[in-house]
């Protein structure tokens, strides 16, 4: 009916001895073992309070601790295996590899502190180069930010054009759905419209955007704002051009994104456009799709984080952020031959990754963290 077992710290998930008790999930049951544990002074834990004792005990560090409320909460098999690799030490052991390499610059600057003279005729390359190489680990951490918070909640790619271009029904096409209308009537499109897709793992969210021209008024005109929001937030853009020639306006729209792919789209028409760069598609006949796909994947952002190794939280990114200006800071002073403002920087660098890693962090912080998560975790 129920097992009890007991687990002797260290060795147990929060380090300290603890029995766990393990009955089927009958309501009246439950209530029951928990009722006589409190009748001998038990009482119930609070939000994420094995975890936090886990964290307080040295179990986990607070990356790690975080990764176990992700984990609960992930949505899908790449954000389960983000927040496993963290919970695992992945982003952890990178934030020690930084965290040496911050030591090594540190304690090459404090010797150079001894000798005087050298201080006054520059650091040297050498110290430069150790400083640079901590600078490099926090920009890459830094970096994986971005892509680690789309490896969770997917990257958004936009479909846009001039109106008539073709757009929506690339987009149906690419998505294997009739999710959006598709009319010979130019301004079809009024509204935005988003379909998820798994591609290789990630999830891309498709959207589907009023087509661009600048004499639309009234609603027409409010769908075209919201294409133009749309775009500025994109991490790719598909930009529909139509390729038959019906649409007259086709080189009138300015599409300006880092990352635009310029397709030309109804192949399988007569091509009347000519536009060597841009990638030949039809949704009629499916030619040109799967490079478009191949295109748009080869370029989103991030992709190629490994899992559990990237920040995925506000909190890691203020924490390594700040370790990577204060290292570009310190490399600046002892590329000026300032040894001492080198070090002090370096020390404050070193605080940042401590931070990360939930070292010294206060409890309000502590609070804030672990009130994210459930009883009982
Ligand atoms: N032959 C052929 N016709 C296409 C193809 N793609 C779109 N069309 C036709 O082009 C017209 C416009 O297509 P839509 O997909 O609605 O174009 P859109 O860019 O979404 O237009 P708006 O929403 O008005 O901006 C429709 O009549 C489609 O059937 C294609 O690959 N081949
Ligand atoms: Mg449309």
């Amino acid at each position: 009916m129920a097992l009890a077992w007991y687990l002797r710290g260290p060795r147990s998930y929060t380090g300290e001895d603890t029995v766990e008790i393990s009955t089927h999930g009958n309501d009246a049951l439950l209530e029951l073992v928990v009722e006589s544990a409190r009748c001998r002074g038990a009482r119930l834990a609070e939000r994420g309070e094995f975890t936090r004792r886990a964290f307080v005990n040295g179990r986990l560090d607070l990356v790690q601790a975080e990764a176990v409320i992700d984990l609960v909460r992930a949505e899908s098999r790449q954000g389960l295996s983000d927040a496993y690799g963290a919970m695992s030490g992945g982003l952890s052991a990178r934030a020690g590899e930084l965290r040496r390499s911050v030591v090594e610059a540190l304690a090459h600057t404090e010797v150079r502190l001894e000798f005087v003279e050298e201080v006054a005729t520059g650091c040297g390359d050498d110290l430069v180069g150790r400083i640079r190489r901590a600078e490099a680990l926090a920009t890459t951490l830094v970096e994986s930010f971005e892509g680690a918070r789309r490896r969770r909640g997917g990257w958004g790619v936009v479909l846009a054009g001039a109106p008539n271009a073709g757009k929506s029904t690339l987009f149906n096409a690419l998505l294997g759905e009739d999710r959006s209308i598709v009319a010979s009537e130019p301004g079809t499109t009024r509204d935005w419209v988003e379909g998820r897709v798994v591609w290789d793992g990630g999830i891309v969210r498709l959207m589907d955007t009023a087509g661009l021209r600048a004499s639309a008024s009234g609603v027409e005109m409010a769908g075209i704002e919201r294409t133009h929001d749309l775009l500025r937030s994109a991490d790719v853009v598909v930009h529909v051009i139509d390729g038959s020639g019906s649409c007259p306006a086709h080189t009138s729209v300015d599409i300006v994104h880092p990352r635009t792919i310029l397709t030309l789209s109804k192949g399988d028409l007569p091509a009347h456009v000519v536009l060597p760069e841009a990638l030949r598609v039809s949704a009629v006949s499916g030619e040109g799709l799967g490079e478009l796909r191949r295109r748009i994947l080869s370029l989103l952002p991030g992709r190629d984080a490994v899992d559990g190794e990237g920040l995925f939280r506000e909190r890691h990114h203020d924490a390594l952020r700040r370790a990577q200006m204060l290292c570009e800071e310190a490399r600046e002073h002892a590329e000026a031959g300032n040894a001492e403002l080198a070090a002090a920087a370096l020390q404050e660098a070193l605080r940042a990754v401590g931070d990360l890693l939930g070292e010294g962090v206060d409890g309000d912080v502590l609070d804030r963290i672990f009130s994210e998560f459930c009883i009982g975790k």
